[in-house]
């Protein structure tokens, strides 16, 4: 049995910021019209497909309200609907099944922890310095951080984007006077684990990477580099078919966990496999998988790396955790962006919802991060009943993670993170977007349902 109408489809966006959610039948498909955006929505060669189509699985609702799936047991696969039917390209395994929805999602599930393998443990109760400082993160920050927290119960203090020279060139840039491993010091004298963010495959134009390995970068047909993002200024990326690439990328990640960094939250990881001219062919996702295998060896097995921004299939297996949806933020639905700009990957805690629910059948193969919840009033225009939704959404995912700067709490929202952190509800999942919290119900299928197609 399924919750959507015959001939619903399951459309699967292609990394973490994409859509991933049922559609109603017969709807068109809307991508983005900035170009910073359509680069984010999906598989940037599937952009202009006359037929609505998603990466590596797809399912469609039958007359019986029986739910048929078909899904790639592997990498560079991509799915569509035809004439309400679903055809699968790309040359690896399939798995095709019909009947009940959660049903033929497990079964897939356990087809890809057979072929990619599957990774359990659990990163702990993070804190992340993103969604409050952005990228104006520094050393005085970190320490008022750890010293605003005290008693609450966090096991990962992670710094975000904000703290590199530049994208490529990871060092500690001048808001790090002491340097990173200091940094991560501070951070374990608190009794906890230190996490970095780093953006990998990404070459700033400005780097010392780029000027002396401009051969490393990914280029074009005219030899143009490929912009991978523009959040920076116009980015580059690593071809990471290139050996001398791939060797850059283990040094890197062994020299950060040597600065005493054992969570690593590695971003912009679809940027590995974008659209380009690569030094050896083999298959776009099938490159990342290569460039994030040789990550993890560099980094051992005790290094927890979450992957984000990142083709979902091909990192099972190889990643720990695995963000699932696109950046929550200070609002529920930045409507300019999703509706006017046909924008659904950009930050928002109703799309960061409605994905990561899509993705739920994804949680006995990767930790899956449904991003942050939000236990601040201030600077922060979620009401009440939002924040409690992202706040069960991270106890059902397992995956708890805040960004709130202490400071900022009041005496009850600091009472109201302590005990989301200590809290071990049960889960059941009673139908899609249907769970019960040890003996409460929520019910996140009118945000589901909400969502503009
Ligand atoms: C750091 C952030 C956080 C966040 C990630 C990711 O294109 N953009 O403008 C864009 C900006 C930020 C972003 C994704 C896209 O978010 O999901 O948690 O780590 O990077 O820069």
């Amino acid at each position: 049995m399924a919750n959507h109408p015959p001939g619903s489809f399951f459309q699967h966006g292609w990394q973490s910021w994409n859509v991933a959610a049922w559609r109603p039948p017969r709807t068109p498909l809307r991508y983005p019209v900035v170009e910073a955006h359509r680069l984010q929505s999906t598989d940037p060669d599937h952009l202009d497909d006359p037929l609505p189509g998603g990466a590596t699985v797809g399912a469609i609702v039958l007359e019986n309200s029986d739910v048929e799936l078909l899904g790639a047991l592997g990498c560079d696969a991509w799915v569509t609907l035809d004439n309400g039917s679903l055809k699968g390209a790309g040359d690896c395994e399939w798995f095709r099944a019909s009947g009940d929805e959660r049903e033929v999602f497990a079964a897939y599930s356990a087809e890809l922890a057979r072929v990619l393998g599957a990774r359990s443990g659990n990163p702990g109760r993070v804190w992340c310095s993103w969604y409050s400082f952005y990228n104006t993160i520094s050393e005085q920050a970190l320490t008022g951080v750890l010293e605003g927290m005290a008693d609450l119960p966090f096991d990962v203090v992670q710094i975000d984007d904000g703290w590199q020279q530049a994208n490529g060139d990871w060092e500690a840039n001048a808001d790090f006077p002491a340097g990173m491993d200091e940094a991560a010091k501070r951070i374990r004298a608190t009794g906890r684990s230190a996490g970095l963010w780093l953006a990998p495959f990404i070459v700033a134009p400005t780097s010392r990477l780029f000027s002396n390995y401009p051969d490393m970068v990914l280029r074009d047909e005219h030899n143009e580099p490929v912009i991978a993002a523009y959040n920076w200024g116009p980015s580059y990326t690593l071809d990471v078919t290139r050996e001398d690439a791939r060797d850059w990328l283990a040094n890197e990640m062994a020299r950060v966990v040597n600065l005493g960094y054992d969570y690593l939250k590695l971003d912009f990881l679809y940027s590995a496999a974008l659209p380009g001219c690569y030094a050896n062919d083999m298959g776009r996702e099938a490159a990342y998988r290569l460039a994030s295998q040789v990550m993890r060896d560099a980094v051992g097995e005790d290094t927890y790396l979450l992957a984000c921004g990142a083709p979902i299939v091909p990192s099972v297996g190889i990643y720990d955790g695995l963000r699932v949806g696109p950046d929550v933020s200070e609002t529920w639905d930045n409507v300019d962006r999703t509706q006017h700009l046909a924008d659904r990957a950009g930050p928002g805690g109703a799309d960061a919802i409605t994905t990561t629910l899509g993705r739920y059948w994804l949680k006995d193969l990767i930790n899956i991060d449904p991003d942050i919840a939000y236990f601040r009033s201030r600077f922060c225009m979620l009401t009440g009943t939002q924040k409690r939704f992202l706040a069960d959404l991270a106890q059902i995912c397992r995956f708890k993670a805040n960004s709130d700067l202490p400071a900022w709490l009041l005496p009850d929202e600091r009472e109201r993170l302590k005990s989301f952190l200590t809290a071990e509800p049960s889960v059941e999942e009673l139908g899609s977007y249907r769970f019960k919290l040890d003996d409460r119900i929520v019910d996140f299928m009118p945000i589901v349902t909400s969502r503009p197609w």
